[in-house]
Order: C-alpha cells, then sequence, then structure tokens
C-alpha cells in the first residue's frame, strides 16, 4: 500500500444513510491504518467504542450576541483549517455538497493547495436542493472546487449533471455494507414476539419524510394482509408518523402493525422480516435496501433513482414504478407464497451485496480517489 493518508471527514453525524457510509468509512479507514478525525457537530452516531487510529473534533458554535443566527458553517471551515493545519492533514473528505463542500473550499484557502478535499453526493443536496435556483450556484461552486466528486449511484450522477448543468467528472462509488455486521442472524424468539409461526413479516424503516411514501408501505400491506397473514413492522421516526399512525387505525390494521421506533443499530432487527418495502419517491441509493439485502431480505419497491441499480429486478427484489401499490403487492404475495422462490432471491441477495457492495471494493475505490487526488500512484 502507499503511504497512510491523515483525513478529516465531514457528514450530518446523526443523519440516516450519509452519517452511516461516511461513518463506517472511516472506521474501516482507519483499520487499515489511515488516521481518520472526525470534523462535526456531535459524535458520529454509529462511532462506537474507542478505535486506534480515530480522533474526533468538535465543531464549536459560536454564540456571539451579534449574530442573529449562529454561522454554524464558518465555525466548521475554521475548525476544519484549524485540524488540517494541526494534525497535517492530506485531505479532507466532505458528504454532502451543502455547506460541506463549501466548508472544505474555504479551509482549502486558508490552508494551501496541498489540502485537496473530496466531495460525496448523496442525493437530496442535489434532488431537492438543487432544485432550488438561490441554491445552485453556491452547490456548483462546492462541486467544481472539489478536487474530485463522488456520487452514490449512476442515477444521481445523472441528474447532477443534468440539474447543475456540470461537466465535470464525477466518480461512482456505491454505498456498502460492512458484511461483519450485516448478515442474516437467527431471530426466532424475537420473531415469536410479533408475529405467529404462519405469519409473512414485512418491515419498512426510514425517516419517515414525505419522500419515502409510508403511505404506499401500509397500502401494500393493507393488500398482502388481505390474501396472506402478515405482520408490518415499522421502524424509525419523522414528519410523517403521525398520519400513518393514524391512516392505520382508520384503515382496522392496528393489531397487524408493531411501531418499533427509532433504532441505531438496525442490523438485530432487518433479519425479522421476510421483505423489505422500499416504495420511495425519491432515492438516491436506499442504503436499507441494501443492508436488508445483506442479510437475505429481498426488497420490494420503486424504480426511483438509484433504486434499480442496487435491486436487480426479478433476481434480488421486485421494482415497480412509484406510486403502484397494486403491482408492489402482487409481487410480494408471489414471493411470500411460494418459499423455494424467496429461497433463490434470499440467496442471490447475499451473493449479489457481498460481491457488488462489499466494503473492502468500495473502500479501496475511495482510498485510490484519495491517491489519485493527492498525485500518489
Ligand atoms: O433519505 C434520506 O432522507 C436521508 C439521506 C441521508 O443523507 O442519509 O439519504 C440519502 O443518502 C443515502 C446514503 O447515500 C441514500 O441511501 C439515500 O437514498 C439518500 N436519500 C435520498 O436520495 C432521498
Amino acid at each position: 500500500m502507499a503511504r497512510p493518508l491523515k483525513i478529516g471527514i465531514t457528514c450530518y453525524p446523526t443523519l440516516g444513510g450519509s452519517g452511516v457510509v461516511a461513518t463506517e468509512l472511516g472506521k474501516l479507514l482507519a483499520e487499515k491504518g489511515h488516521e481518520i478525525h472526525f470534523i462535526t457537530h456531535s459524535i458520529p452516531f454509529r462511532l462506537g467504542k474507542f478505535q486506534r487510529n480515530i480522533f474526533y473534533h468538535e465543531v464549536e458554535i459560536n454564540d456571539y450576541y451579534v449574530f442573529r443566527y449562529p454561522p454554524y458553517d464558518l465555525s466548521l471551515a475554521s475548525k476544519m483549517a484549524q485540524v488540517a493545519k494541526m494534525q497535517n492533514l492530506d485531505l479532507l473528505h466532505v458528504h454532502y455538497a451543502v455547506p460541506h463542500a463549501i466548508c472544505a473550499y474555504l479551509a482549502k484557502q486558508m490552508v494551501g493547495e496541498e489540502l485537496k478535499t473530496v466531495t460525496t453526493l448523496h442525493g437530496t443536496d442535489i434532488t431537492v436542493l438543487a432544485q432550488d435556483e438561490s441554491l445552485k450556484d453556491l452547490i456548483r461552486l462546492g462541486i467544481h472546487q472539489s478536487d474530485a466528486v463522488t456520487a452514490v449511484s449512476r442515477d444521481l450522477i445523472r441528474e447532477t449533471q443534468e440539474l447543475l448543468d456540470i461537466e465535470r467528472p464525477i466518480d461512482l462509488t456505491y454505498n456498502f455494507v460492512d458484511k461483519r455486521i450485516y448478515y442474516p442472524r437467527e431471530c426466532i424468539g424475537l420473531r415469536s414476539e410479533f408475529a405467529s409461526p404462519d405469519e409473512k413479516i414485512m418491515m419498512h424503516i426510514s425517516n419517515f419524510r414525505p419522500v419515502k411514501r409510508v403511505g404506499d408501505v401500509v397500502d401494500v400491506f393493507a393488500k398482502v394482509s388481505e390474501k396472506i397473514p402478515a405482520k408490518l413492522l415499522l421502524v424509525g421516526e419523522g414528519p410523517e408518523l403521525s398520519r400513518i399512525q393514524w391512516k392505520i387505525q382508520a384503515m382496522g390494521l392496528q393489531d397487524r402493525v408493531h411501531f418499533l421506533g427509532k433504532q441505531d443499530d438496525v442490523a438485530q432487527v432487518i433479519s425479522l422480516a421476510d421483505v423489505m418495502l422500499l416504495p420511495s419517491e425519491k432515492e438516491s441509493f436506499g442504503l436499507v435496501a441494501l443492508e436488508a439485502m445483506a442479510c437475505g431480505v429481498p426488497t420490494i419497491g420503486s424504480q426511483a433513482g438509484g433504486i434499480p441499480e442496487l435491486v436487480a429486478h426479478g433476481e434480488t427484489g421486485y421494482l415497480a414504478p412509484i406510486g403502484d401499490t397494486a403491482l408492489m403487492a402482487d409481487y410480494a404475495i408471489r414471493l411470500l407464497r411460494d418459499p423455494v422462490l424467496h429461497g433463490v432471491v434470499s440467496k442471490a441477495c447475499l451473493q449479489r451485496a457481498r460481491t457488488m457492495f462489499c466494503n473492502d471494493l468500495i473502500t479501496a475505490e475511495y482510498e485510490s480517489i484519495y491517491y489519485r487526488v493527492m498525485g500518489i500512484d
């Protein structure tokens, strides 16, 4: 291996998929001998116990009385520059263009050209923020000023180039799962708390934002449970939660739905499921479908964004047009009624997760991008 690097990582430490990917990547790089410095406003929730080569630098917000809004972005940029100088960082790897790529750009102005910057796009920054004309130029600046830009699906690369009229190359780096954490787990005891042996378990995990279309999850489940005995486990919390609770009551499904709330360690519960539901409106990747795949659980979902790059339709799950809950339910019924088919699809899930989205492969891809921007072969 070329020399170990000193890398600063900034992400939204408490945010779903992007926070998980950034933190797990940092941990894996540290295991490989790189020195990792997380620069965030709070400890990333997946960081866990002490690990060699990992350091955490907290961004303190300057709440000076003249500020109507404390300038978090400027505090972050200053902290990045300070850590880069003190620790002699080689590069900053930031997750999300806004504000992180802009902060990294400012830090580079303070430190010097030798500090390289890598930005990973996760979706919402492009699919939502880039629709806002007032932010477009800022996002474009962040992307153009990064030494390398990566995105988590081909669809996100296409959308970024189209929406922002950007021609610069963007590297494809799919999200990954750590195979030591995500694998099929034996959970007969826990399963019996939610379902009887003849019942199937359907699951949905998200932050319950409107783009996740959790209402469609309930509609699919209602259609499936008319035909086969089933339970629905809902994991997570968010703005749509109470509307969904009302919908479940109104449809008379309350005895068949369990709310598990927010779970930090979803690897513990995914193996309970026979299928995962992901009917999103927008999804640059859909990390939860990969986590399910690595546990041998097929996903039934929509064809939004990058989901079709992850879920191989007819092989590791089934995808329907956004909002087509009847077709999603048909697929689910077919899969849940046929244990042989379910076994084949489940096996294909494990194979695909362990080859295409394996932690070793994707970590190596990030390393080669780092060495490329550093000019090291
Ligand atoms: O989906 C969310 O609301 C959270 C967001 C995030 O920052 O974690 O998810 C985005 O990044 C994930 C990790 O790369 C992707 O798996 C999600 O598909 C993506 N969400 C959207 O594109 C809506």
